[in-house]
Parts: C-alpha cells; sequence; structure tokens
C-alpha cells in the first residue's frame, strides 16, 4: 500500500542524488541544493506510480475529472507528498543519520502563490482529496511565473514585490513537450461550406501560441494513486520563431502566463486576462479532445468519460471551446455537441459581490476570440428563443448571456452546465433565492449545494503534529483514513488528562508561533496570552476593520483604567490586499499604526499585542492555525460565501467567533452553539435592513457613546503616524453609511469578545470546548466533499480496488 524504502537506501541514493546534480558532496551542499536534490529523489520514488496510475485509468476506461482552475495553491510539497507516500519518516531518520534537519530543507522550498486565496487553496485541497480517494481527478490551470505578489510592510504601507517562484527551479514539474497545443487569437474568421456540406471555419492573421503543459504529481494518501495537475505556459511556436525579430515583438506572448491577477472579489475588463482565460481553457479542451481522438471514443460517449469542472466563471469559455471543437474539428451538429458540452460541464459559484461578477464587453470578446464569440452569440440566440415563450420577456432578457454589450459569464457557465452549485448551504440559497434566481425558475433541477472542506492531512496531520499524536493516543489512527470517526475523541471532553495534555499541546504551538513572532517581527509576546487570529484577504466585508475598533476599544479602556481586567491577548492577522483597493490598503495602515502604538506603550503591556505578519499565504498559515485560540470569522452575514480558514482553525482547537455566514453555520450546527461565540446581524436582517434602508450609521455615532469614542480616536491623533487613512475609515463608516454595517454589529462582537475574556478564564472549560471543536469537524474533510461532488455531480468513482492492500 504505500512505498518500501530503506533508510540505509535512502541515504545512498540521496547521497546519489546530490554528487550528480552538483559535483561535490552533500556536506557542502547548501539549503536550496539539498532541498533541490531531496525533492528529485522523491519525484523518483513518485513516477513509477505516476506512471501506473495513468495506465490503469487508460486500460479501465475510467471517467475522469477535470478540475479548470485559474488558480491553485498548493503549498510547499516536499512534506506532504513525502507523507502522503509513507516515506517522511524514513526520510526524516536517513537525513538526521546525515546531520540534516528535514525542517530545515524542507523551509527551502518556495511556496507556489498561483492563487489569491480561498478559490485557488480549495481547488488544491480537491486535488489532494481526489487522490486520496483513487478518483481520477486532473487538474487544469496556468502555470504563471510571476505567483501573487510579495508583502512587505514599509512604514506599516503595503508595498508589493514580485513573486519570482521559480528561481530556483521546480523540482515537481515535468515540461512535455509531446503535449503541446495551439491556442489562437485574433484575426478574421469566416465560415465557408466544404464538399460536405460541412460550415467551416477559415482564420487569417491570428497570433498563434503554444501552450506548453508542465505536469505535476498529486499523491494519494497511501494509495498508490498519483494523479496530474497540468499548469499551461504561453510560448512562441518554434515554427514561426524567425517571424519574431526582436525581444519586444515576443512580449504579447510571453506575457499570457507571467503574472497571476491579484484581484479577489474584483474584476476588471483587463483584456490580458480574457486572454489567461482562455489561453488555460483552450490547450485543456484540446488536451481532452486529444485523448478522445487517440483512444478512438466515439465523441457521443464524451460525458460518460468524462467531467469538466468550471471554478467560478473564469474558465466558463470552456462551454463555447468545447462547442467550437465538437462542430469545427469532429463535424458534429449543433445539437450533439450542445447534449454533450452541457452533459460534461458543471459550475460551482464562488461569490455573491456584484463587483465580482465577470462581464465582458462584447467589443473585446469579438475582437480577441472572434469565432468564439459566433458561438457564444449562437448559444444566446437559441437560449433566447427557448426562454422566451416558456417565460416570457423579463426572465428571457434577465438571464440572457448578452446584456447590454457584455457576455455575462455565471450566465453563459449556467446555461452551459448541467450542475450549479454554491459552496456552503447559505451561500447556494442566496444563489437561489437572490443572485441566480432567475436561473433557479428555469432549471431548478441544476442547482446544489456541496459545502466546502478541507484536507486534514496537511492542515492536522502535517500543521499539528503534537495534536495529530493525542488523537492518535486516545482514539487509535482510524480517523486519518476515516475522518468521521474523529467523534470518538468526543468522550473525552471531561477527561482532566485529556483536556491538559490538549491545553499542552496549544501551548507548545503558541510558544513555537511567539519564536517565530519574535524572529520576524521583533515582538515579544506571552505564549499564555489568548492568541487570536484573523487570516484571510483584506476586504471590507471581512471586516478586518471590525477587529480593529475591537482592539481600538480595548486599547481606549486600558488607558482610561489601567488596573481593568482584560484577559492577556495577541491579535494575530495575516491579509493582502488587492494593489488596487485603496481602502483595503489603508486599514493596513491603521492597524499597523495602531500596533505601533500599543505594542510599545507601557500602560498596555501584556494586555494587547498586535502582530500583523507580512506575506500571509499557505506557508504561514501552517504555522498560525496550531496556535491559534479564537478564529476571527467575522463578515458581514449573506457576504461570506464559505471561508475555509474557519474550518482549518476548528480542526486545530481554536474556538470560532463568527456572524452567522458562510459555512460558519454548519459550524455551528456540527459543534453546537454553546462551544461556539455567535454575534452580529442575520442574514435576513441584512437583507431587510438593505430593502428598507433603514440603516442610518451616523445615528449609531451619535448615540453610543463608547463607539463614539472609538471612531473618534481614528481621527483625532490618538494613533500615530497616520496620514489620512484614519478620516478615510472614518468617512466610510460614519458620512458614507458604513456599507458593511461594521456600526452597526460592534457592540454585539464587544459583547461576545467579552464573552470570550470570561470563558479563557476557566482553562479547562476552554479546553474541553476545544477538544469539541476538534471532535466535531470532520465534516468539513475535503475527502467528503469530493465525494458529494463525485456522487452527485461527476458521476465518477474510486478506482482503488478495496480488498488490495
Ligand atoms: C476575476 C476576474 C479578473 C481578475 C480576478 C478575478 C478573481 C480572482 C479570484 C475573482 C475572484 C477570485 C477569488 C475568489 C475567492 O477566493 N472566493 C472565495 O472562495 C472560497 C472557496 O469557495 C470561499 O470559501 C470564500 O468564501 C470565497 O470568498
Amino acid at each position: 500500500m504505500f512505498m518500501e524504502v530503506t533508510v540505509k537506501q535512502f541515504v545512498r541514493e540521496f547521497k546519489q542524488q546530490f554528487q550528480s546534480m552538483y559535483a561535490y558532496s552533500y556536506e557542502e551542499g547548501s539549503n536550496e541544493q539539498l532541498y533541490n536534490a531531496l525533492g528529485l529523489l522523491v519525484k523518483n520514488y513518485i513516477s513509477s506510480y505516476w506512471k501506473e496510475t495513468r495506465e490503469k485509468y487508460i486500460k479501465n476506461s475510467v471517467k475522469q475529472v477535470y478540475y479548470f482552475s485559474m488558480e491553485f495553491l498548493p503549498g510547499r510539497q516536499l512534506r506532504s507528498k513525502a507523507y502522503n507516500l509513507g516515506l517522511l519518516d524514513v526520510i526524516k531518520e536517513g537525513l538526521s543519520e546525515l546531520d540534516l534537519s528535514f525542517d530545515q530543507l524542507a523551509e527551502a522550498e518556495a511556496d507556489p502563490a498561483l492563487g489569491n486565496g480561498g478559490l485557488g487553496r480549495l481547488a488544491s485541497c480537491f486535488m489532494d482529496s481526489l487522490a486520496s480517494l483513487g478518483m481520477a481527478g486532473n487538474g487544469n490551470g496556468i502555470r504563471y511565473q510571476y505567483g501573487l505578489f510579495r508583502q512587505k510592510f514599509v512604514d506599516g504601507y503595503q508595498v508589493e514585490l514580485p513573486e519570482n517562484w521559480l528561481r530556483y527551479r521546480n523540482v515537481w514539474e515535468t515540461r512535455n513537450d509531446k503535449s503541446t497545443c495551439m491556442v489562437r487569437f485574433g484575426g478574421n474568421v469566416w465560415l465557408e461550406e466544404n464538399h460536405q456540406g460541412h460550415l467551416v471555419p477559415h482564420y487569417e492573421n491570428t497570433l498563434n501560441v503554444l501552450a506548453v503543459p508542465y505536469d505535476t504529481p498529486m499523491v494519494g494518501y497511501r494509495n498508490d494513486t498519483v494523479n496530474n495537475l497540468r499548469l499551461w505556459s504561453a510560448e512562441i511556436p518554434v515554427e514561426e520563431e524567425a517571424n519574431y525579430h526582436t525581444i519586444e515583438e515576443t512580449e504579447p506572448i510571453k506575457e499570457i502566463t507571467q503574472v497571476l491577477y491579484p484581484d479577489d472579489s474584483n474584476y476588471e475588463g483587463r483584456l490580458l486576462r480574457l486572454k489567461q482565460e482562455y489561453f488555460m481553457v483552450s490547450a485543456g479542451v484540446q488536451s481532452i479532445i486529444r485523448h478522445f481522438r487517440k483512444y478512438n471514443v466515439p465523441r457521443k460517449n464524451i460525458p460518460d468519460k468524462v467531467a469538466i469542472h468550471i471554478n467560478d466563471t473564469h474558465p466558463a469559455l470552456v462551454v463555447p471551446e468545447l462547442m467550437r471543437i465538437l462542430i469545427d474539428e469532429e463535424h458534429l451538429s449543433w445539437e450533439q455537441a450542445w447534449e454533450i458540452t452541457f452533459k460534461t460541464c458543471s459550475y460551482t459559484n464562488h461569490t455573491i459581490l456584484r463587483e465580482a461578477l465577470e462581464k465582458w464587453p462584447i467589443d473585446m470578446m469579438k475582437e480577441l476570440l472572434p469565432r468564439i464569440y459566433m458561438i457564444i452569440e449562437e448559444i444566446n440566440n437559441r437560449f433566447v428563443e427557448n426562454t422566451m415563450p416558456l417565460y416570457g420577456e423579463r426572465i428571457t432578457w434577465q438571464t440572457a448571456i448578452l446584456q447590454n454589450g457584455v457576455v455575462n459569464m455565471a450566465h453563459l457557465a449556467v446555461i452551459g452546465s448541467h450542475s450549479v452549485n454554491g459552496v456552503a448551504r447559505l451561500h447556494t440559497d442566496i444563489l437561489m433565492n437572490d443572485v441566480l434566481k432567475d436561473f433557479f425558475e428555469l432549471y431548478p433541477e441544476r442547482f446544489n449545494n456541496k459545502t466546502n472542506g478541507i484536507t486534514q492531512r496537511r492542515w492536522v496531520h502535517l500543521a499539528n503534529p503534537d495534536l495529530t499524536q493525542l488523537i492518535d493516543d486516545k482514539i487509535g489512527e482510524n480517523w486519518k483514513l476515516t475522518p468521521s470517526e474523529l467523534k470518538v475523541f468526543k468522550g473525552f471532553e471531561k477527561d482532566k488528562k485529556t483536556l491538559n495534555k490538549l491545553t499542552d499541546v496549544k501551548l507548545k504551538n503558541k510558544k513555537r508561533l511567539a519564536d517565530h513572532i519574535k524572529e520576524v517581527k521583533g515582538i515579544t509576546v506571552d505564549p499564555n496570552a489568548l492568541f487570536d487570529v484573523q487570516i484571510k484577504r483584506l476586504h471590507a466585508y471581512k471586516r478586518q476593520h471590525l477587529n480593529l475598533l475591537h482592539i481600538l476599544h480595548r486599547y481606549l479602556e486600558i488607558k482610561e483604567n489601567p488596573s481593568v481586567d482584560y484577559v492577556p491577548r495577541v491579535f494575530i492577522f495575516g491579509a493582502k490586499a488587492a494593489p488596487s483597493y485603496h481602502y483595503a490598503k489603508q486599514i493596513i495602515k491603521v492597524i499597523n499604526s495602531l500596533a505601533d502604538l500599543v505594542n510599545n506603550d507601557p500602560d498596555v503591556g501584556d494586555k494587547l499585542k498586535i502582530v500583523f505578519f507580512e506575506n500571509y499565504g499557505v506557508s504561514l498559515a501552517e504555522k498560525i492555525i496550531p496556535a491559534a485560540d479564537i478564529s476571527e470569522q467575522i463578515s458581514l452575514a449573506s457576504m461570506e460565501a464559505s471561508g475555509t480558514s474557519n474550518m482549518k482553525l476548528m480542526a486545530n482547537g481554536a474556538l470560532t467567533l463568527a456572524t452567522l455566514d458562510g459555512a460558519n453555520i454548519e459550524i455551528r450546527d456540527f459543534v453546537g452553539e454553546d462551544n461556539l461565540f455567535v454575534f452580529g446581524l442575520s442574514s435576513k436582517e441584512v437583507y431587510e435592513l438593505k430593502a428598507n434602508q433603514s440603516y442610518r450609521a451616523r445615528e449609531l455615532y451619535g448615540s453610543d457613546q463608547k463607539l463614539r469614542n472609538v471612531l473618534d480616536a481614528l481621527t483625532n491623533g490618538t494613533i500615530p503616524n497616520l496620514q489620512d487613512e484614519g478620516y478615510a475609515l472614518f468617512d466610510s463608516l460614519v458620512n458614507f453609511n458604513d456599507e458593511y454595517f461594521v456600526l452597526k454589529d460592534f457592540a454585539s462582537y464587544v459583547e461576545a469578545q467579552n464573552k470570550v475574556d470570561d470563558l479563557y478564564k476557566d482553562q479547562s472549560e476552554w479546553a474541553r470546548k476545544s477538544l469539541l471543536n476538534i471532535a466535531s469537524s470532520a465534516p468539513f474533510s475535503a475527502d467528503y466533499t469530493i465525494q458529494r461532488y463525485a456522487d452527485d455531480i461527476w458521476k465518477v468513482r474510486s478506482c482503488v480496488v478495496e480488498d488490495e492492500g
């Protein structure tokens, strides 16, 4: 069931590997070199399983899933691959015989930031679960040369630096020159009838781009399965190289896969982004269809042999691209092609924010992708023709793909897919009742919920080895393969010894994080303080500024009454703001300036510390999450589609402090409302407040003295070293009526925070609730989420024979 390599064999092969790469002895290697050698050796160990898995899928002609996503955030891969292979202990032991530290080498790996946040990380958790369930799942995305920017703070302001993750090479990828595709942009297209009576498109003056795949093995958990993540890179076609005379002329091609767009929850109609989307989609669909040609599968069987998943609307051009290939290249009729396309495709929505919904200008689409646009127009025309007589004008025009000069990508995705899902129960309800309600009337059977999940392998087993050991000691190891077994851990909620051990584990993790804080921020924090964590992209709807107002409130109280009885707290933030998102950057600056004030005020001491980490990402999350006591999930109800840091923090024993938004609601249902802290407006109340337009932020400012003190502190010089950022926050909250109801939720947030303090004073009660959270986190295993996608949407099954091992 998993790799047999002895320590002795490993040591010999590692030395050999290093020497063959660098031509000197490993003793002289740098961490990067040692890591590279180790990574390549591990990849060697993987390769036979990788090959055999592919061959098995082909031989059994199993249905394959292709997960199309503009983003993947895999995190560092050495540890998780070695773990899933069952080699981690052997490697650690072997390295220590050579006086090398695995942890140190593992840190030398670059963390590929090929995504913005939740959506990209979800895609990577799904890749891990697909392989671990033994399902034929492929990832399809872009090999950005530069990932999401590296964040630095200069004088408290966010500064963005390029993230050159490929600098020291990427040992996990294999460039696959045998499987390149050509992607065409622009030019003129016209249709001509050929001698068989088919309308065939003719192209002239197109820009031809070579799509080169780089494949990365996705290793399943001890089941011999190794799937493929395929990331495409744009290059000049070899046969056209002579047409390019200067470096500048090659730019338009190279720039396609140069850098990830750093916007999350915000759509901008940039031409280059549309190029990226079509590039990835076209290359991916071409390579799927090529497979069918090679193995001569009847085209009408495509939906039985492949499922294409559209991760948010970013890859929605899959729909017209598949139509194009089936019609223009496979010569199917429109009706045949459509039947195949919509049975093959399924779509997940990840946001209800209007400003995040993709709408491309028709003129842009027409010019960049003339043939694709013709097909979209035809899809739209047929949709309108069919819908009008049944549902009438209003619904038809509101659901059309082409509206007011733009292509509505969500509408294209819904019309072209047999399944549409949201990512938490509340979110799916909102899609059905609000955002996509007209579609729900047209196609109720397409809608379904798939609550997000996380892989416990990375986020618990590997990130929190001491907790994992404790659970193993108490309930055995079954929970690792069958997460639902975790509920057995509930049986220890009253066991003092277990609770003490759990407290010890948390304290140890907090000490480790405290050391890291000292090292990278120079701030001394007390590991016994309560560690309060908010880690996620910076966005007004996520309300990091509500957190900020509460901290400021505590600070003012401490200043007024230095003996006030607050439990010592460390407020921990990690968040990148989109470079063009001015307001989000202002929030960062205010938090950083408040941190300077608070952390250096002798009146405050250990009562309050603020740590805003730079460059939040997967690797930092792995350090922070095991050390968290409180998980801040404080988005305005209805705005956060699901959230996934909420699940990771819960699984590591943090107690959730939350609004009833996204998956927080399901967390409450599983853990029970006594075991988390809920506050704030419900989504129903938010909808009502918006509908009756009765909210007056200024009145709250006028009537609530505490709140007024806090808001005034933004502008009266309390916080040092600000330009106009304090005023900007004040303005948005008081004068522009507080779009995200921060002031409205402030009082109940403060009250909930006080309850947090009270509970923390009773350490064994705290530990009991923490244990119940851990024991209730199994339903958020991505393995279960993927099983539901597989059963309900993709119709695929595990290829691992149960009795094999
Ligand atoms: C679109 C067009 C142009 C440029 C960028 C974008 C873009 C890029 C990324 C739009 C959105 C995103 C990312 C969205 C995202 O991460 N959404 C989160 O998805 C998680 C997984 O489902 C949820 O848990 C979060 O609630 C949701 O915010």
